[in-house]
């Protein structure tokens, strides 16, 4: 006999949003502790798998939708915002959720953000800001502290960071946060008060 149930009434837990892809960043990245925060937020808000989208550029922070039960679409480098705005026009009772990195966010994505945040599309951007471009093995980024010195960069980062909360404010993001991957209880909560807010809102942050 087939039975169904009211998704409503299914009481998940963090663990209900793992998949079966397990991450593969490197041990003690901050990446891990925003993804736990993620399923934490997911169980306590009780979130519809069906009804959830991660979108994501490219980066080790990209690969964030494979990890987690939900639908996921893992797109270019610095594309996420347009993908995510045009999953929500699609649909838009769906939970939208982009997560990136601060390369894909503020550097080859840059021009996508005053555009999503002017027409207040209803996302919720997680940056996992690590100041670096991880993926491509330690490039300075747009939020690379001035005089970082990487292989890469063997005469320290020459330019200053900018600053991506006053830049989200200045483009008119109506939610801006920011929190710390070691403080998972914290990034949780703003992770819930993103996706309750009505409107587009960023949490740049590691
Ligand atoms: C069009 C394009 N340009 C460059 C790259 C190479 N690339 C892959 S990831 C990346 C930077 C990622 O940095 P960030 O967004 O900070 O993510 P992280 O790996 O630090 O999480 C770059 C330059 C690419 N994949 N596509
Ligand atoms: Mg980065």
């Amino acid at each position: 006999m087939v039975t169904t149930v009211d998704p409503a009434l299914v009481k998940r837990t963090a663990a209900d949003y793992k998949s079966d892809v397990k991450p593969i960043w490197c041990p003690g990245c901050g990446d891990y502790g925003v993804l736990s925060a993620f399923y934490k937020a997911l169980a306590d808000m009780n979130m519809d798998p069906a009804n959830t989208v991660l979108v994501s550029g490219i980066g080790c922070s990209g690969r964030f939708p494979a990890f987690v039960e939900a639908y996921g679409f893992h797109g270019v480098h610095g594309r996420a915002l347009p993908l995510a705005t045009g999953v929500k026009m699609a649909n838009p009772n769906l939970t939208v959720v982009v997560a990136g990195g601060d390369g894909d966010a503020f550097s080859i994505g840059a021009g996508h953000l005053p555009h999503a945040a002017r027409r207040n599309v209803d996302l919720t951007y997680i940056v996992m800001d690590n100041q670096i471009y991880g993926l491509t093995k330690g490039q300075p980024s747009p939020t690379s502290p001035r005089g970082m010195e990487k292989k890469a960069a063997p005469y320290g980062s020459p330019d200053s960071p900018i600053n991506p909360i006053l830049m989200a404010l200045a483009y008119g993001a109506t939610f801006v946060a920011r929190g710390f991957s070691s403080r998972p209880k914290d990034v949780t909560e703003l992770i819930k008060q993103g996706i309750r807010h009505k409107g587009f809102c960023i949490h740049p942050g590691l």
